[in-house]
């Protein structure tokens, strides 16, 4: 009997000892430092570990600021360690602010791509890139009427081909996207990037509730190992403070992978969502719905005025054969 109840106990206390230690490793072990970059961010002297900076960065105690409330200027950080984990998810904390109630921009941009420390004109950053771009939209340079509202999140997927078209707010090369009111908030927003089994998934945690909410997941998404982790952020004739507070990298790499070898081509992705319907297309489709609606009418017109002739006919006949048998009685 006592030892009946000693083995359930050591199975009890061999349980809980696996939870425990389950949750430290969750907790500590898949956080990265060679990729990450929390606060305080300074080492012994004005260098901040890990990471560079180009353009009008500065670093400050309490955050890092890519772009302050000032028109055309522009800011990076790039992580100097190229990433070789194959399933990652990445935190960014970050905050746009700025004095511009209904004009601000242009906004910033989380990139995994081949070369660092590049910069350009897409939110900072030269274009044409080689990997993943994820674009925090906040200014429509669209004239006209979108199909969604600003400030918005996007992922562009490029092997060096493609362009970024900003009159288009990169809507024609973008793998998937969603609005997201980000800006001017006091309290922590915050943006996660999860990279598994060739999905990408972006989830925002921006309503002050402390919990993550999918901004879109896209399936069949290369990216090679090898590349650096990087934010950039510029301004223009508008402008705001683009700031990062943080950024964690979590590995979630899985014994399941380890027998393969890991991606090494160009970055490429299959969905890439159908272009947006440009205004002039939408008026043409619109144009085009009327005819086919008055097509419809005409058509249904004549099948009423074909059922009025039979309706008559066969009434008439009926008629003419009454008589005929009415003559016949008589
Ligand atoms: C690069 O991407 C473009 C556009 O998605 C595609 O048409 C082209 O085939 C790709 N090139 C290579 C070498 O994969
Ligand atoms: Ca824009």
């Amino acid at each position: 009997m006592a030892a009946y109840v000693n083995s359930n106990m050591k199975l009890f206390l061999l349980f809980i000892y696996c939870v425990c230690s389950a949750e430290e490793f969750n907790a500590q072990d898949y956080l990265r430092r060679e990729h990450t970059l929390t606060k305080p961010y300074q080492g012994s002297g004005m260098s901040v570990p890990l990471w560079d900076f180009v353009g009008n960065t500065l670093v400050t105690n309490s955050h890092i600021r890519l772009t302050s409330d000032h028109q055309s200027i522009r800011g990076a950080i790039w992580n100097n360690v190229p990433c070789y984990v194959r399933n990652w998810e990445l935190h960014v904390n970050f905050k746009v602010h700025g004095s511009g109630k209904t004009l601000f921009g242009d906004g910033f941009a989380i990139w995994y791509i081949n070369q660092r420390m590049k910069m350009g004109d897409v939110f900072g950053n030269a274009d044409k890139f080689v990997g993943l771009g994820i674009f925090l939209d906040t200014y429509s340079n669209h004239n006209g009427p979108h199909n969604h509202q600003h400030p918005y999140v996007s992922a562009m997927v490029n092997n060096g081909s493609l362009t970024y078209d900003h009159d288009d707010d990169g809507t024609h090369t973008q793998l998937a996207g969603c609005e997201a009111q980000f800006r001017n908030k006091n309290y922590d927003t915050h943006i996660a990037i999860r990279y598994t089994q060739n999905e990408l998934k972006v989830s925002l945690d921006i309503d002050n509730k402390n919990e993550w909410k999918e901004c879109f997941t896209v399936k069949d998404v290369l990216l090679p190992v090898g590349y650096y982790f990087g934010v950039s952020a510029a301004t223009g004739d508008l402008a705001d403070n683009h700031d990062i507070i943080s950024v964690k990298f979590y590995e979630l790499d899985n014994d399941a992978d380890k027998d393969s070898q890991p991606y090494t081509g160009l970055p490429a992705a299959k969905n890439m969502e159908s272009p947006r319907d440009r205004v002039d297309e939408n008026k043409g489709s619109y144009i085009a719905g009327n005819l086919t609606g008055w097509k419809l009418f005409i058509v249904i017109i004549l099948i009423i005025i074909g059922l009025c002739v039979c309706g008559v006919v066969g009434f008439v006949v009926f008629q003419k054969r009454q008589e005929n048998s009415r003559k016949r009685f008589y």
